[in-house]
């Protein structure tokens, strides 16, 4: 879905709420009570109906199920800490793996599925992978104490960017990895 259909939904949407606000505070000028029993009921109805649709039509395409029944072509563990994000073929368990970690350049497969298994050492923060053409294509958190899994295909060869997407301080901004796909 691109950026302007997601600013059209989001202008209708407000439109709506708005328009809402308004029919209520109109209603609410006039001295004799105003029965919104079955409006009330026919929107539940078109709420919930909506709600159940969208979801049912959305959830399939939740990045957590990416590829499920697919076998990566390739596994790199991921660690971020304040403030860089170390990656590796191999775990990163100890502070000196940490370390060795950071001054590589990882060097990924175009077309074929990676998985990337994502903690933290400290706080929270967020693994967003950025494609050389500036946007983001997939995203999920570090978090202390659990490794998240993220599968990716990458179609776009050249340098990524692994940016820290969830504040975690001073130099959050700065917080960055950086991998080729070819
Ligand atoms: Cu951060």
């Amino acid at each position: 879905m691109s950026q302007g259909t997601i600013l059209m939904l989001f202008l209708i949407g407000a439109f709506i709420i708005a328009a809402v606000f308004w029919w209520f505070w109109q209603s609410s000028k006039t001295a004799a009570p105003v029965s919104a029993e079955p409006l009330r009921r026919w929107v539940f109805v078109g709420l919930v109906g909506f709600v159940g649709i969208f979801t049912a039509l959305t959830l399939s395409r939740m990045p957590y199920f990416l590829y499920a029944s697919e076998t990566p072509a390739r596994v790199i563990h991921v660690v971020g800490r304040q403030f860089a994000f170390a990656l590796s073929e191999r775990p990163i368990e100890t502070d000196g793996d940490y370390a060795a970690a950071l001054g590589q350049t990882l060097v990924l497969p175009l077309g074929q599925v990676v998985e990337f298994r994502v903690t933290s050492f400290d706080v929270n923060h967020g693994f967003a992978l950025y494609a050389p053409n500036g946007r983001i294509v997939a995203q999920v958190q570090a978090m202390p104490g659990y490794i998240n899994r993220l599968r990716w295909r990458f179609d776009q060869p050249g340098e990524y960017i692994a940016q820290c997407l969830e504040y975690c301080g001073a130099a959050h901004a700065g917080m960055q990895a950086r991998f080729v796909v070819e």
